[in-house]
């Protein structure tokens, strides 16, 4: 069928399927290592403010402007203001495609990780056996010794099953497969979360978490870690939600479904960041370490340390693994589907191809791309790669997207003139002077110290790059793919219509 026909067959399929988008590994294995990493604590009210001023206005906006103009992100914007808009719809679209590369290796990982869970096949050096044994990471960060067949087999089934669901279509493949993944994904997480919490410990971990760290807020960094992950977790900015949006049909209340899919994240979020803590709270009491130092990680928070407390847990160990890298599993194939979905309708529309043929393409292309993660140094491009794009690619364009439509285009007032008359909730101050005025200043101003930092951690040889990569790694693997993404983006919106975009 054809791009501009497809259609959600009900209201709670396309919200199911926002909220299958929204929640993945962004909320169980990125949130939690990013407050980690962040002092816990600290991370908290810059969250709880960027969601409320950035991430709940702008997803308002995004389901207008896809129900409003109809068509993927860069039919979209075209439509929104010619050329001159086309071409941040496109960049959404590379900046999908980047991250879908390295998305799907996680969800590899999570299902090798749900089969090691029957035996707790990972011993008690948790690290070693992510590290050493399932990765075999080269000692030289960017140095490729060949493929890791361990990983490139369940990457190649990830592809495989992403396929089939886009295959099938909005109604009979995506919203198909929400209906199933996102409840039994909501029943398997509760029952971990329980588990968690009621684990000896879980008040330290807690405490951690909820406890506000105000010496911490003139810290730069925590506030773009904040925006840039609510940014991910919500699905923002990166044309996800335009295109998901355009799919509704003509008589749609956006504005209330914006804030159920909205709060439905953050819920899960913050169960996830409750169950996370929990069981790290639970890991202090049993090393005796305090909460800070009980693991050192990033990206393989999920992949380390949840090993590690499986193992020391009292009983149904097993269970508990199986159904936390399952449900891994499920949120974020739901997610990625979102993510392959961006471009496929995005070349459909340029290009005026066939469903089946876009599917093709783009799934082949993004497979290709993604083998890089399949090899054993895969995990340091992920690394980079995941930090450039986030910063660079999603928080820069959540930027650019919010200033070009209301200080540029000024379109501010159509959209909330159209949102109001299809929603029951009205649009009032607290959304224009959040588009308008507090994310623009709040992000430039977090968007120019991050860039400032990261140039200047280039020349200077003290500071060091970003984990201590060298110059050439960043360059490759880091700042390419930031500038390419933009680069690719306008490179699209130059090439030709082959179907009148009006
Ligand atoms: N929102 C998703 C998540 O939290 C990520 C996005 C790239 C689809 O995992």
């Amino acid at each position: 069928d054809n791009q501009q026909n497809s259609q959600w067959g009900t209201r709670a399929g396309f919200i199911l399927a926002a909220i299958g988008s929204a929640v993945g590994l962004g909320n169980i294995w990125r949130f939690p290592y990013v407050a980690y990493e962040n002092g816990g604590g600290a991370f908290f009210i810059p969250y709880l403010f960027a969601l409320l001023t950035a991430g709940i206005p702008i997803l308002i906006m995004e389901f207008t402007i896809g129900h409003k103009y109809r068509g993927s992100s860069p039919l979209s914007f075209f439509r929104l203001a010619g050329k001159k808009a086309e071409w941040i719809g496109w960049w959404g679209v590379i900046v999908a495609f980047v991250i879908s590369t390295y998305y799907s290796v996680i969800i590899a990982w999570a299902i090798k990780y749900t089969g090691y869970a029957f035996t707790m096949k990972w011993g008690q050096d948790t690290k070693d056996f992510l590290y050493g044994d399932v990765l075999k990471l080269s000692e030289v960060p960017g140095e490729i010794g060949g493929f890791v067949p361990g990983v490139l087999i369940p990457h190649l089934f990830v592809w495989a099953i992403v396929f089939l669901i886009l295959f099938g279509g909005v109604k009979k493949g995506i919203e198909f497969a929400n209906r199933i993944f996102i409840p039994l994904l909501t029943v398997v997480f509760i029952a971990i979360v329980i588990r968690a919490v009621t684990l000896p410990g879980a008040m330290i971990g807690l405490q951690s978490f909820f406890q506000p760290d105000l010496s911490k807020l003139t810290n730069a960094t925590v506030w773009v870690a904040a925006y840039g992950h609510i940014f991910f977790s919500l699905s923002i900015a990166f044309a996800i939600m335009i295109t998901y949006s355009s799919y509704l049909p003509k008589k749609s209340d956006v504005t209330n479904n914006a804030f159920i899919t909205g709060f439905a994240n953050s819920s899960f979020e913050l169960l996830a960041g409750i169950g996370v803590f929990a069981a790290l709270g639970f890991m202090a009491l049993q090393s005796g370490l305090p909460i800070d130092k009980v693991v050192s990680v990033g990206v393989g928070l999920a992949f380390v340390a949840f090993p590690s407390i499986i193992n020391e847990m009292p009983g149904m160990n097993a269970i508990f693994g199986v159904l936390f890298f399952l449900s891994l599993t499920l949120a974020g194939i739901s997610s990625l589907i979102s993510i392959v979905e961006t471009y496929i309708a995005g070349i459909q529309d340029k290009f005026n191809i066939s469903r089946g043929k876009a599917v093709f393409f783009g799934v082949g292309l993004s497979m290709l791309f993604s083998l890089i993660y399949s090899t054993n140094s895969g995990l340091y491009f992920l690394d980079t790669v995941d930090y450039f794009i986030n910063n660079f690619g999603v928080a820069a364009l959540g930027l650019v997207e919010v200033v070009a439509i209301v200080w540029i285009f000024k379109k501010l007032d159509t959209l909330q003139t159209h949102a109001d008359a299809v929603s029951d909730i009205r649009l009032g101050a607290w959304w224009r002077i959040s588009l308008r005025y507090i994310t623009p200043v709040v992000l430039g101003y977090m968007f120019i110290d991050l860039l400032r930092v990261n140039v200047m951690r280039l020349h200077d040889s003290k500071t060091g790059n970003y984990e201590g990569y060298t110059n050439e790694f960043i360059m490759t693997a880091g700042w390419s793919v930031a500038v390419g993404a933009l680069v690719f983006g306008i490179l699209f919106m130059l090439l030709k219509w082959r179907k009148d975009p009006q």
